[in-house]
């Protein structure tokens, strides 16, 4: 059986924004090198440990003080990399998340390692995130971190994930939200059958992801085997993500999260951006 809907997840009233979240940063007076943390204060937005992807510095220390200036629904977390030097309890560098404005918080999680931190909501619409370095790194290179927080969430995965997919898939997913709106990605997890030793491209199992809602649209990209890809924004308000399996050779699947950004990039009203109604359509041949 075939099934096909649309998602419209954003409304014109939950307009949410890249670019003013990271320009309202109100950096705290800081050393001249490696100025790190802030408040923000937009409705979603992309952090970095200083100097990612390059090593962070040593005795850095950076609080990033998350929420909307008027309240509004709970905060999600999301670490799309994470290299921290890591050690017993995560004793040397860490990265740590508070359920509030501060970090007198309740704690969420402490981090360090390489295992990417779980997704993290908040129960207040405030988090604070605290990374800590100690004097020296153990190893030569750690790239830090990336996150990206939102109040509007969605994610989606292969079927059956994190258990092996199925042979023989085509399925797709149509992320649609309203004109003026762009969709961004993030992939959390990817394990997808590997690239052709033959070819050098992705003929087994593939995603991709068109622009414009359509086949026909212009390709985002192509993905397959353990690749990661950097988070990706549409041109349009219409995204087509595509699942291809072949006959046999079968992974765990992937993970994908996105939410919509303004397009005109002006954060006019603070307004927390409201669930969308659906789940992502779904589109399985056997
Ligand atoms: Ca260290
Ligand atoms: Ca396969």
């Amino acid at each position: 059986m075939t099934t096909s809907r649309s998602t419209t997840g954003l409304t014109e009233t939950g307009a949410t924004s890249w670019a003013p979240s990271v320009a309202t940063a109100a950096r705290h007076p800081s050393p001249p090198h490696d100025a790190c943390g802030g408040q923000l204060t937009g409705l979603s937005g992309e952090i970095t440990s200083p100097r990612y992807p390059e090593s962070y510095p040593n005795d850095a220390e950076c609080r990033w003080s998350i929420g909307a200036p008027d309240g509004g629904t709970p905060l999600t977390l999301v670490f799309v990399d994470f290299q921290v030097e890591g050690g017993q309890g995560c004793g040397f560098d860490y990265v740590a998340v508070f359920d509030g404005p501060t970090a007198a918080a309740p704690g969420l999680g402490r981090y360090c390692g390489s295992a990417r931190p779980p997704r993290t909501v908040s129960s207040t619409p405030h988090l604070l995130v605290l990374f800590k370095s100690d004097f020296n790194i153990a190893h030569s290179h750690q790239r830090g971190f990336r996150f990206a927080f939102t109040f509007s969430f969605r994610n989606f995965s292969s079927p059956r994930y994190p258990n092996f997919y199925p042979n023989n898939l085509q399925c797709q997913w149509s992320i649609q939200l309203p004109p003026g709106y762009r969709v961004r990605i993030f992939f959390l997890d990817m394990d997808l059958e590997g690239r052709s030793s033959l070819t050098g491209g992705c003929d087994y199992d593939h995603v991709a992801a068109f622009d414009g809602g359509a086949e026909n649209g212009s390709l985002l990209g192509q993905w397959c085997g353990q690749d990661s890809p950097a988070p990706i924004t549409s041109r349009s308000n219409w995204v087509l993500l595509m699942l291809h399996t072949d006959r046999n050779t079968a992974k765990r699947g992937f993970s994908i999260a996105y939410v919509g950004g303004d397009q005109l990039q002006q954060l006019k009203r603070h307004h927390p951006v409201p669930a969308p109604q659906d789940a992502p359509a779904l589109l399985a041949h056997g």
